[in-house]
């Protein structure tokens, strides 16, 4: 019996990892994850990494709250108001000149205005938010999925990854299997009203299954790519050079 159940085991954990390898193709081998394994801290992480994409296979949304939950208060951290000249010009305009360009491995790029984004299908979700600092809160987030805007211009077929930079120079990348997730939206709204300065005005990310610092404020521009190691340093995000991991699921 103990024998037959450990065998059970090893071919559920052989199976495990084999899934992780596979879903890892959905973000490839090329994944930041699984592509630099020097330190057994880079093995525990491509673990998680793997163990996590086969948990979620089914793409389940993450919990939902009622709005009587939001947060009275909803911490800010890092940069609160971006200082870069075009983008107080823009803020003076109450961004009505601010554009997303969406470009890269995409079968019609463009740019995005915030009228444009506010006219596509919207979704609202209340959802907890965990930073890596230690500290978490309920907000609501009202945006369109970035499903949406990545199926309106169209991904070619070799895009895998989806770059995004933010005026205050983060820049991060997601795999196509959290980037089109229902729950990743493009928010320009929250608690009801439009989104705050603090919070990223006029447009930031939510990736509700991974930690906070993933959650871009202050988007800039959207990128398509087949691989993400000749972005900056090539471990494919501005926090994970500084040393965080990548894949920051929860
Ligand atoms: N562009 C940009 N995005 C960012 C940050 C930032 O400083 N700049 N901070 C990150 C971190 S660590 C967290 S926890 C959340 C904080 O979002 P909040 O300030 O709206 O609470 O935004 C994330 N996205
Ligand atoms: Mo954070």
């Amino acid at each position: 019996m103990r024998d037959l159940s450990r065998r059970r085991l090893l071919t559920g954990s052989g199976a495990i990892l084999g899934a992780g390898l596979v879903g890892g193709s959905l973000g490839g081998c090329d994944a930041p994850a699984l592509s630099q394994l020097a330190t057994p801290y880079d093995w525990s992480n491509g673990l998680t990494f793997a163990v996590q994409r086969w948990l979620l296979r089914h793409q389940p949304l993450v919990r939902e709250f009622d709005r009587s939950r939001i947060s009275t208060v909803f911490p800010t951290i890092n940069t609160t108001d971006p200082d870069d000249p075009a983008y107080k010009r823009s803020k003076d305009l109450e961004f009505a000149d601010w554009k997303l360009p969406v470009t890269g491995l995409i079968e019609r790029p463009g740019a995005f205005s915030l009228a444009d984004l506010r006219a596509m299908p919207a979704r609202t979700q209340v959802t907890l938010h965990s930073c890596e600092q230690g500290w978490s809160a309920i907000g609501e987030w009202t945006g369109v999925p970035l499903a949406h805007l990545l199926a309106h211009v169209g991904l070619k077929p070799q895009a895998r990854f989806i770059v995004i930079r933010s005026v205050d120079g983060w820049w991060d990348s997601y795999d196509l299997f959290d980037a089109l997730h229902p729950q990743t939206i493009l928010a320009y709204g929250m608690n009801g009203g439009g989104l705050p300065v603090k919070h990223g005005a006029p447009v930031r990310l939510r990736v509700e299954r991974q930690l906070g610092y993933k959650s871009l404020k202050y988007i800039a521009a959207i990128e398509a790519a087949e691989r993400v190691d000749g972005y900056g340093k090539g471990r494919g995000s501005m926090v994970a050079e500084l040393g965080f991991p990548w894949y920051a699921g929860i």
